[in-house]
């Protein structure tokens, strides 16, 4: 068996390499996925540069060792997880800005810088960076860039992939490929970047990117609109979509979503509360108050049992408190919280919702769904107090989720809106695309990574024996 570790601890130095016996080997092996089945890596190595990175892949080719790269490790689909008998990359000390500038609106920066702290050094210099994954605090632009990652404000401002302008990769065998521009447009030849982006490490590793930037808005505000029923929030987000409302946020949760934060909340939410859109909108401070107005009046005028506004920041974060309380009071209060993210056509919201609570009712699980009503994309989350160990409670919960799915895709929807693919959704991706596209990409893959050692097994099905014979 080929002692991976101690190769590359004589590469490295034995700082980059986290081996067998060390305490810390199976965080590695861990990430924020639902349910996911574990086991270590046969080690983990902590590069600090593109060299390093390029050295990684070179030798792990050589010995035929799979490799998973990792981010933050705050992935949700188990997409860095490592494969039997394989390593994991991880970019978390590539943490450099190395360059951000006002004039060409532009940041370039290594992966592992935590995006929250890419928004803070953007906004100091009046520039925005919107992508704002739920995990902003922790998760990193190189893992955000692997899963083209979303978040509320996506609604506006469109998806990582759109920020993405420019990457360098160090692919399998460990050859360094630099792709993309800087400048604001450009279509030379392919879009390799745009191609690389949201493929979960299988194509090779992130070392660094060239990232777009936007002058920062003016001002925000922000409105939390309480309704009894979820049908009165729908019509009401509908009603402010045909009068041309663009929002940079448009958030929705469920009465489920508001009892588990309501005992936390500072905001006492009225007793009959059924349903809660949470809006944000920006730009020059007069456009906004006219925003802001006709909010407030279609809210009222449909029947809201509350309407709450904020333009200070403070005011504006407590509003926001009860959306980022949902998460983590759920994973609180239930032993398996399988977080789907599932995504809608915008008018099919309201139907998935029902059909989510006919699920719960079939099979006797207890589910909460909010997100990001504005795309469609919708956390259905699937609870239970059982043993997540328990391989029947496993069945029981990926079944529920596979008819989550069933009903997702007969309303035109997708499975996953934001979080990936990973191993967690891969087996059930024939249920949305057919054996010839799953099998052009299963080509792509292997034109980056022809010896297939590039974090094998995620994101696209293996070929059934009846395709392949
Ligand atoms: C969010 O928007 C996360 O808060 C999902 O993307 C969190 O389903 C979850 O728990
Ligand atoms: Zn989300």
């Amino acid at each position: 068996m080929t002692d991976i570790a101690g190769i590359l601890e004589r590469e490295l130095g034995s700082a980059a390499v986290i081996g067998p016996g060390h305490e810390r080997l199976d965080d590695y092996g861990r990430d924020e996925s639902p349910l996911p089945e574990f086991h270590p890596p046969a080690c983990a190595v902590l590069v600090e540069s593109t060299e390093q990175a390029a050295a990684v892949l070179r030798i792990c080719k050589e010995r035929a060792v799979p490799v998973s790269p990792r981010g933050a490790g705050s992935g949700m689909c188990g997409g860095a997880l490592p494969v039997p008998g394989g390593i994991v990359l991880s970019t978390e000390r590539m943490t450099k800005i190395k360059e951000i500038d006002a004039g060409d609106l532009v940041a370039v920066v290594e992966p592992g810088v935590v995006t929250g702290v890419l928004q803070e050094a953007v906004e100091a210099q009046h520039m925005f960076y919107p992508p704002d994954p739920a995990s902003l605090a922790f998760c990193s632009i190189g893992g955000n860039a692997a899963t083209n990652a979303g978040g509320p404000r996506a609604f506006k401002y469109g998806v990582t992939r759109e920020y993405i302008l420019g990457l360098e990769v160090a692919l399998m065998g460990g050859e360094v490929l630099r792709c993309g521009r800087r400048t604001a447009k450009g279509v030379t030849g392919y879009d390799l970047v745009a191609g690389f982006v949201g493929t979960e490490g299988t194509f090779g590793v992130i070392t660094e990117l060239v990232v777009k930037l936007l002058p920062n808005p003016p001002a925000a505000a922000t409105v939390l609109a309480v309704f009894a029923d979820m049908a009165g929030a729908g019509a009401a987000i509908s009603a402010l979509l045909r009068e041309g409302l663009r929002p940079r946020v448009l958030e929705i949760a469920d009465k489920s979503s508001i009892d588990h934060v309501r005992p936390k909340s500072r905001y006492r939410f009225p007793a009959n509360a059924g349903a809660v859109v949470l809006l944000e909108v920006d730009g020059e401070p007069d456009a906004m108050a006219l925003m802001m107005e006709k909010i407030g009046v279609r809210c009222d005028d449909l029947g809201a049992l509350d309407v709450l506004a904020a333009h200070e920041p403070a005011d504006r974060r407590a509003l926001w408190e009860a959306r980022r309380l949902i998460s983590p009071s759920l994973k609180e209060a239930y032993r398996v919280k399988v977080n789907e993210d599932i995504c809608v056509p915008r008018g099919r919201i309201v139907e998935m919702i029902a059909r989510v609570q006919q699920v719960s009712l079939e099979t006797g699980i207890d589910t909460a769904v909010f997100g990001h009503a504005g795309d469609g994309n919708l956390h259905v989350n699937l609870l239970s107090h059982d043993d997540p160990d328990d391989p029947a409670v496993r069945t029981k919960m990926w079944a529920a989720a596979e008819r989550v799915f069933a009903h997702t895709i007969a309303l035109g929807g997708t499975l996953s809106g934001e979080h990936g693919i990973g191993t967690t959704k891969r087996d059930y991706m024939r249920m949305e695309q057919s054996e010839q596209v799953l099998e052009w990409q299963r080509r792509w893959k292997l034109m980056w990574d022809p010896s297939n050692l590039m974090n094998p097994g995620k994101k696209i099905p293996a070929r059934t024996k009846a395709c392949s014979e």
